[in-house]
């Protein structure tokens, strides 16, 4: 089973929200001053070691339908000649806007959309579907947003910045070796893309450095809960083409740990991607990080894929402790059977939770992440 908790539910929550508040007030303030762009944003997190890391919170939001998306911006657009486009990336007040076609305008944004929204950083993010006015045909003006699905979000000072919109699959990269494999980390991606209703699935790479077979018993323990789990290695080549599969036509983020070789798995999937990839450092062997802005790589197959630190550390987002069970797939089913209605199944008698484990139906390794995470979920 599992050690004790060292921190009761109450006072976890209140340290993170208490943390989250504390972060984002400088960068805030920056951000006003000097209208910082996402690209320098993305910077200033990369020059930070790990323990700044986590202060720039990735987040991901919860389906539109309960946020009201922040966004109601989705207008009536009576101007023939007005196209429809997906936002590959955001440059400050530019956003770079691509048709199926290929065409790809520079466009600024209509001022009453600024206007409208209030309740976040930017109006328009990456992966939004837009209605836009082309001016020549290499630039024009986006008049309008299309409802979001699939958003991933961060928190900035009590408002939301949405880093990327429109996701369909969420490929959690984990390595076997180099950095050493965390199934902890794996857990709390899972139940991140759990939370926002995104697809997830598991990428076990660098298996030229280990022997498969030892990963076995995890990959089953993934597969019995549903979870398409894969073992690569982009040195080998080995899973490529699975993965090129699975991205096609799709919008795509991949996220995980500083080199795991995600993307040098990407790189794999298409010629000429170029995704710059860089040594483990060998002081810590947690990779550098290396993929700075956040972006939509069009891919040839059809579909987009999205590599970038700013989405590396997905977080939860205003999570209360009771709800983190019930994204735990394996707990889920048995958290109405305990005697107390808040169990947190940590400590408490007639737990039906503790009962699984002890018997083995619950795996005690998912068991023990989930405890990781009620006491430190940040
Ligand atoms: N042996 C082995 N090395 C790999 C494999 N995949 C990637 N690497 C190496 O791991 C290092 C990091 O790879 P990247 O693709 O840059 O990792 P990343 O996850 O994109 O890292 P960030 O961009 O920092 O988040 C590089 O030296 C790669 O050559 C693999 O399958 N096997
Ligand atoms: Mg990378
Ligand atoms: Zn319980």
């Amino acid at each position: 089973m599992s050690k004790k908790p060292r921190r009761s539910k109450t006072r976890t929550q209140f340290k993170k929200n208490y943390q989250a508040r504390q972060r984002h007030s400088d960068l805030t303030q920056k951000f006003e001053q000097d209208d910082l762009d996402d690209a320098a944003f993305a910077s200033r997190e990369r020059v930070s070691g790990k323990g700044d890391l986590t202060r720039h919170r990735t987040v991901v939001g919860q389906p539109a339908e309960e946020t009201g998306d922040g966004l109601s911006v989705d207008m009536q657009i009576d101007d023939p000649t007005a196209q429809t486009g997906r936002v590959l990336r955001v440059h400050g007040l530019e956003c770079v806007v691509r048709q199926d076609d290929g065409r790809e305008y520079r466009c600024a944004i209509r001022q009453v959309l600024k206007s409208i929204s209030t309740d976040q950083r930017h109006v328009v993010a990456a992966g939004d579907i837009v209605v836009f006015r082309p001016e020549g045909t290499r630039q024009g003006i986006i008049l309008s947003v299309k409802a979001r699905r699939g958003v991933l979000s961060r928190t900035s000072r009590g408002r939301r910045h949405v880093l990327v919109s429109n996701v369909d699959l969420v490929i959690i990269v984990a390595s076997a070796a180099l950095p050493d494999l965390k199934p902890h980390l794996i857990d709390r991606f899972l139940v991140t893309a759990e939370q926002a209703s995104l697809e997830p699935i598991i990428v076990i790479n660098k298996a030229d450095l280990v022997e498969p077979v030892e990963f076995m018993p995890l990959v089953g323990v993934y597969a019995q809960l549903g979870y398409q789990t894969l073992l690569t290695s982009a040195e080998r080549g080995w899973g490529i083409e699975q993965l090129r599969q699975l991205t096609q036509q799709r919008q795509t983020v991949v996220t995980g740990q500083s080199g795991v070789g995600k993307s040098s798995l990407l790189n794999g999937t298409q010629d000429g991607l170029g995704l710059r990839v860089q040594p483990v450092s060998t002081d810590n062997s947690k990779g550098k990080h290396t993929t700075t802005t956040a972006e939509l790589i069009p891919l040839e197959a059809g579909g987009y894929i999205i590599d970038t630190p700013g989405i590396r550390q997905l977080e939860l987002w205003d999570i209360a402790s009771e709800e983190i069970a019930s994204l735990f797939r394996d707990i889920r089913p048995y958290v109405s059977h305990c005697r107390f209605p808040d169990c947190t199944h940590i400590h408490e008698v007639d737990c039906a939770v503790r009962d699984a484990v002890a018997d083995g139906r619950i795996d005690p390794r998912r068991y023990d992440s989930y405890v990781h995470f009620i006491e430190d979920p940040s």
